[in-house]
């Protein structure tokens, strides 16, 4: 196939925002701050973390680097004034009405684009009216962009739903290095290309200076459906470094490169020890008491998404307890599902099936008093998040498609002891690093059930071959931490300008 992008990503580029007016030298924009606003129904307004994993990566990064992060803060028809974090973050709100939230935010990043890079899990929709909501929210996004970076600043842009912010600010802006991210798989071409807006969509990307996916697989997929524009494509893959450069017909050129994200170890590091002030007064034991105090102890931790696979490894768990290959009164399942996208169909219906397979198992299998899956809709703080890692002897991490997946990486990095296992789908982009996890097909639930015996025997009867692998994966996550991911991204997009830092 051969086909012209258009020539420019987006033609309603308001010039007077033109000129840089800000002060900031650094700025994120993401479609959510770091913080929702919650409003009470007495009025009262505050603030609490957002769920999700770009967060969980993203604000170290910003707290070293004292940027400015511009983003929605997660209820609609209300902007809050910027204002700085405890930590240093300048926030930037950008005003979403509730029709941008309908047709932005729930129907074209969540019902179109979603399901579609996350290979087609779900049918998308196609809506020509979400496809102008998408296009004037990103314009916003671009704008307040514009007007709060500093002359020549770094821009760094992350994600599916701000796709054509790249293109809009290369007009507006043309004296910002802009870099953009994309935390979700890039799909086949031929799945890509379903798209109605294709060619808008990838136009506006390529105005970056430099694009970063998480797998080489992503980028194989990106650099194919270029090639297939006719764009010159040269160098060859790289982890960390913008190996691959793409020119376009118009001689604009950009750099793509693979950055594998991670966590903040040394965060949870200090999470633990702080911790163990909590162990002398018994908490873990009696969090483990409550469960019943089981011998084995599997967890699962998600945003309730159907591309987590949670449903299936449910259904895994019944089986094993069915053949009698797990007993239910040795083992418990804690499954924390955290509220996401709840208005959505889909999202609906996997909350549905996966909270009748939980009252089935447990009606199958519990005694009074003691369940064998005690699950959970409702987030909970990240030090309580951490115990539940500490607990858990297997962490189940089942995804049918997962861009990286943090909460695999999170638990390891709470072994430095090298006790538990994982159970890890081989389509969760962290399958690429931790390969010694007990790795399935969550298509196949013989495969997850094989891999949980696996795990589970393994840990009973041959604990040091076990202690080996837990130890190769925690070295690999101690070495490659979310510093390394976002200074392996702003160097590449340094060296690509030569001349900006942060
Ligand atoms: C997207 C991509 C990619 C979860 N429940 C609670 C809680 N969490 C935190 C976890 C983790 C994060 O949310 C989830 O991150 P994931 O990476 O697992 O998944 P997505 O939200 O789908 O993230 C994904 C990621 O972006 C980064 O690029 O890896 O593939 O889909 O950090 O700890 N945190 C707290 N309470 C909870 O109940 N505090």
């Amino acid at each position: 196939m051969s086909e012209t992008a258009p020539d420019s990503a987006d033609g309603n580029v308001d010039s007077n925002v033109a000129t840089g007016t800000g002060d900031n030298s650094f700025v994120v924009v993401a479609n959510r701050l770091p913080v929702d606003m919650i409003i009470e129904s007495d009025g009262t307004k505050s603030w609490q973390e957002s769920p999700g994993g770009l967060v969980s990566a993203l604000s170290p990064v910003l707290e070293k680097h004292q940027g400015c992060w511009v983003g929605w803060p997660g209820v609609t028809d209300e902007a809050p004034e910027p204002f700085r974090t405890e930590r240093g973050v300048l926030l930037h709100p950008v005003e979403l009405t509730q029709h941008d939230f309908e047709e932005f935010y729930e129907g074209f990043s969540n019902a179109t684009l979603w399901p579609l890079y996350h290979n087609l899990i779900v049918t998308p929709e196609f809506n020509r009216s979400w496809w102008d909501a998408y296009r004037d929210v990103n314009l916003r996004f671009a704008t307040d962009v514009a007007t709060v970076a500093a002359p020549g600043a770094t821009v760094w842009v992350q994600d599916y739903q701000l796709q054509l912010v790249p293109g809009i600010l290369r007009q507006l802006r043309p004296d910002l290095t802009i870099g953009f991210f994309l935390h979700i798989p890039f799909p086949p071409p031929e799945i890509y290309r379903q798209l109605p807006w294709r060619n808008e969509m990838l136009r506006g990307l390529l105005d970056a200076d430099l694009i970063g996916f998480h797998l080489a697989s992503n980028l194989r997929n990106f650099v194919e459906l270029c090639r297939g524009y006719d764009m010159e494509v040269s160098g060859e893959i790289k982890v960390r470094e913008a190996g691959i450069t793409i020119t376009l017909p118009n001689g604009h050129s950009l750099g793509v490169g693979v950055f594998p994200i991670s966590i903040d170890t040394s965060a949870i590091a200090a999470t633990l020890a702080a911790d163990t002030h909590h162990e002398s007064h018994g908490e873990l034991e009696q969090m483990h008491h409550n469960m019943g105090s089981p011998s084995t102890v599997f967890l699962g931790v998600d945003r309730l998404d159907y591309t987590k696979g949670i449903l299936q490894r449910l259904l895994a768990f019944e089986e094993l307890l069915d053949s009698g290959a797990l007993d239910p009164k040795e083992v418990a399942l804690v499954q924390l599902a955290t509220p996401s996208r709840e208005r959505i169909d889909s999202y609906r219906t996997t909350r549905s099936n996966v909270e009748e397979a939980v009252g089935r198992i447990n009606g199958r299998f519990s005694q009074i008093g003691r369940p064998v899956v005690h699950y959970q809709h409702r987030s909970v703080t990240k030090d309580v998040l951490m115990r539940y890692y500490r607990l858990a002897d297997v962490m189940l991490v089942t995804p049918f498609r997962d861009g990286m997946n943090l909460v695999a990486k999170e638990f390891v990095a709470t072994r430095a002891d090298s006790s538990g296992a994982l159970v890890l789908s081989e389509f969760a982009g962290a399958a690429d690093e931790l390969t010694q996890a007990h790795l399935c097909n969550p298509f196949d639930i013989e495969d997850i059930k094989k891999a949980m015996l696996q795990a589970t025997w393994g840990l009973k009867n041959n604990p040091e071959a076990m202690k080996e692998r837990m130890s190769a994966m925690y070295n690999q996550v101690m070495e490659h931490d979310v510093d390394l991911w976002a200074n392996a991204f702003l160097g590449a997009l340094g060296v690509l300008e030569q001349k900006h830092s942060v």
